[in-house]
Parts: structure tokens; C-alpha cells; sequence
């Protein structure tokens, strides 16, 4: 029987409130409204940036349904829409490509206005939730909130995907993978015969070992607190790991020296104001480039010696890796199935939706690269 038109009643994970666990819930799912695509949902990885919502980093209103970085199949479409069909498979996008604003029109960009990031209001574009529970309407994270089985995006926020894409590995294309590669090959453009330095190791920062690669660095160095992450960094093709804690000086300092006078490209990838500020200074005081990936966290500042910008430093930031959505991620998801880059290295652990709670603590305790639910 169709559910095209109706409400849909599944499960989801809702966060009710910061810093607690999610609750599996049984919620509402309104049908599309005009140019909006309602998605089942079939694989879903957990990123960092969830778990900046619960802990306040990125401040979001709750309850929510958190998740972002998900593959799935289109249930039903709202009027108007053109783009995709029931049936399709599709990944959401929380940098939309709206295609009319100014950042759309511009080739240099891919910050869609129609994002929720700035406003971060949690709400479909129109204003209001297609989700309820309990009575209460539920916020949705970045226009696609994915820890759900069923899922509503306006048209702008998915992109219909080959048929034969395995949806719980290319779910990490929605954000993961696309981020750290796209901040190497697409915003940085490292060159061939470079040296790259990568703080942070988790799914996103490891994506950027994965674009340095490709793009043809022949130093990459990547820099984690943790040593477990050092044996998957190597085998996507870091050159040397080091370890902060190893050294008795500024980890800068200790880059500055392995790269002979700095490197030629320096990522942020965690989410720290310290580490982008040491990012920015072991990059070549001339011509290097930073780049930061990482979460900025709310209400942080830096304060940093502007003579490191004077000599000629870049210092960038990249969302979703300067891709331009909608056009890209059928791209990237094309490259993937000819074998252009790898994603299983990535995904670390495969769990039910109903255990997301432990695919959390993993996060968290350092234990896993991606975990992605299923449902
Ligand atoms: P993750 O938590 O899996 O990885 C972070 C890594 O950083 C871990 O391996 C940590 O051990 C390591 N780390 C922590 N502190 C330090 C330190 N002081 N020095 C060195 N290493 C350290 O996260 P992730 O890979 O999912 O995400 C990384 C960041 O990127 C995070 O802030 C996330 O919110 C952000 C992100 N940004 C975008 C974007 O569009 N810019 C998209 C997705 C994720
Ligand atoms: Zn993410
Ligand atoms: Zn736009």
C-alpha cells in the first residue's frame, strides 16, 4: 500500500535535550510539501558535528533529530518537483544548492544561503517541522536530519545518485568523505610533489590523508593525540605520524622542522582554537595555506600574532569541502564506484539504529573511524 500522501510513522532517534543519550521514539513523518522529497532512509554515519550539538558546541534547538551524513531511497515527492522520483536513490545534503542565491551563481562557492548553518533555526525552509513525537514538533539539524527511517528535505538538499551505489558505505559522501577530500583536492588544490600536514584523524581529517594522496602529495603528515589512528592514517597514505604528546615543544615548532621551513598545505580538522592557530603557523610563512575543516566551537575566539598573515599565509575555511552539493555528490559518488578513492577503510563499525547510543561512546572514546546505522 502507498504511503505517498500520508503520515509515516517510524522510528527514530530524538534528543530531547543536551548532553543526554537519545531515546528511540516512535515518531511522525508529514508527507512532502511542494518541492520537498521524503526519503527513507537506509544508511547513516555518525560525524563529530552530532555530537557538537549534544554537547553545545554548535548550539541547535531541541528536541532534534539529529544525523547528516546518510544514503537512502526516495518514498515520495512533493508538487513542483523535478529532480528526483520515488524510487531513486538520493543523498540529503545539508549544504543545499539552491541554484538561485549568490553564493549559487558564483563558481568560486558553495555556501548555499538557503543553508540552515547560520540561522540554525532547525526548521524547514518554509518555517516549520515535519516531525512530531509525543505531541511535540521535533527540530531537524541542517535540512536533512537523518537518525530516522523516514526523513523530509526540500528539493535543493538532495541529489539522486547512481542505482547501483551500495547506500551504507556512500552514505559518508553526505559529509564525511566529501569534507576532508574536497578541503584537499577542492579548496586547498594541493599540488603534486607537496608536503600536507592533517590535524586530526577522525573520518573527516583521514578523507583528507585520502585527497592529499590523490592529488599527488609526497609528504603527508598527519598529527593525532591519539597513536591508535596512526596504522589507518599510513595505510590511506600518510607518510609520517606524530603524536603532540611525544614532544616537549609546540607541535608547529616540531612540523617547521620535519618540512624543512613549514609545509606547503596545514588542515584543521578537529574543532579546536589551538590547534588552528598551530595549523596556521607550521604552514611555509610565505606561500603556505590553512585550511580549517573543524567546527569552530560557539562563543570561542583566537587571538593570534598577525605577523603570521603579513608574510603571506593563506588562512581558509572549507564546508563540506567547497563542493558545490548537488552537482557534486553524484560526481563524487560516480568516482567511488570506479574505484577513484576507498570508503570501507573508513567505516570502522556497522550498527542498528537502536544501538546509536554506543556508536556514540565509540566516537568518543576513540574507537571507531565512522560508525554507520542501519535500520
Ligand atoms: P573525530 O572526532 O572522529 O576526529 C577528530 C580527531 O582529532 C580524533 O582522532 C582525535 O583524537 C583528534 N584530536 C582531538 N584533539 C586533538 C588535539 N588536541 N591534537 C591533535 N588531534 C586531536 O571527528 P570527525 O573526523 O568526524 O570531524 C572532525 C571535525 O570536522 C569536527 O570538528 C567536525 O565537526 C568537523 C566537520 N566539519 C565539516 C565541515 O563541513 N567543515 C563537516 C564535517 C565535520
Ligand atoms: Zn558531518
Ligand atoms: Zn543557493
Amino acid at each position: 500500500m502507498s504511503t505517498a500522501g500520508k503520515v509515516i510513522k517510524c522510528k527514530a532517534a530524538v534528543l530531547w535535550e543536551a548532553n543526554k543519550p537519545f531515546s528511540i521514539e516512535e515518531v511522525e513523518v508529514a508527507p512532502p510539501k511542494e518541492h520537498e522529497v521524503r526519503i527513507k532512509v537506509v544508511g547513516t554515519g555518525i560525524c563529530r558535528s552530532d555530537d557538537h550539538v549534544i554537547t553545545g558546541a554548535l548550539v541547535m534547538p531541541f528536541p532534534i533529530i539529529l544525523g547528516h551524513e546518510a544514503a537512502g531511497v526516495v518514498e515520495s515527492v512533493g508538487q513542483g518537483v523535478t529532480s528526483v522520483k520515488p524510487g531513486d536513490k538520493v543523498i540529503p545534503l545539508f549544504i543545499p544548492q539552491c541554484g538561485e542565491c549568490k553564493s549559487c551563481l558564483n563558481t568560486k562557492s558553495n555556501l548555499c544561503s538557503k543553508t540552515d548553518l547560520g540561522t540554525r533555526a532547525g526548521l524547514m525552509p518554509d518555517g516549520t517541522s515535519r516531525f512530531t513525537c509525543k505531541g511535540k514538533a521535533i527540530y531537524h539539524f541542517l535540512g536533512t536530519s537523518t537518525f530516522t527511517e523516514y526523513t523530509v528535505v526540500h528539493e535543493s538538499a538532495v541529489a539522486k545518485i547512481d542505482s547501483a551505489a551500495p547506500l551504507e558505505k556512500v552514505c559518508l559522501i553526505g559529509c564525511g568523505f566529501s569534507t576532508g577530500y574536497g578541503a584537499a583536492v577542492q579548496t586547498a588544490k594541493v599540488e603534486p610533489g607537496s608536503t600536507c600536514a592533517i590535524f586530526g584523524l577522525g573520518g573527516v581529517g583521514l578523507s583528507v590523508v585520502i585527497g592529499c594522496k590523490v592529488a599527488g602529495a609526497s609528504r603527508i603528515i598527519a598529527v593525532d593525540i591519539n597513536s591508535d589512528k596512526f596504522s589507518k592514517a599510513k595505510e590511506l597514505g600518510a607518510t609520517d605520524c606524530i603524536n603532540p604528546k611525544d614532544f616537549n615543544k609546540p607541535i608547529h615548532e616540531v612540523l617547521m622542522e620535519m618540512s624543512g621551513g613549514g609545509v606547503d598545505y596545514s588542515f584543521e580538522v578537529i574543532g579546536r582554537t589551538d590547534t588552528m592557530t598551530a595549523a596556521l603557523a607550521c604552514c611555509q610563512h610565505n606561500y603556505g595555506v590553512s585550511v580549517i575543516v573543524g567546527v569552530p566551537p560557539a562563543a570561542q575566539k583566537i587571538t593570534f600574532d598577525p605577523m603570521l598573515l603579513f608574510t603571506g599565509r593563506s588562512w581558509r575555511g572549507s564546508v563540506f569541502g567547497g563542493w558545490k552539493s548537488k552537482d557534486a555528490v553524484p560526481k563524487l559518488v560516480a568516482d567511488y564506484m570506479k574505484k577513484k578513492f576507498v570508503l570501507d577503510p573508513l567505516i570502522t563499525h556497522i550498527l542498528p539504529l537502536t544501538k546509536i547510543n554506543e556508536g556514540f561512546d565509540l566516537l568518543r572514546t576513540g574507537k571507531s573511524i565512522r560508525s554507520v546505522l542501519t535500520f
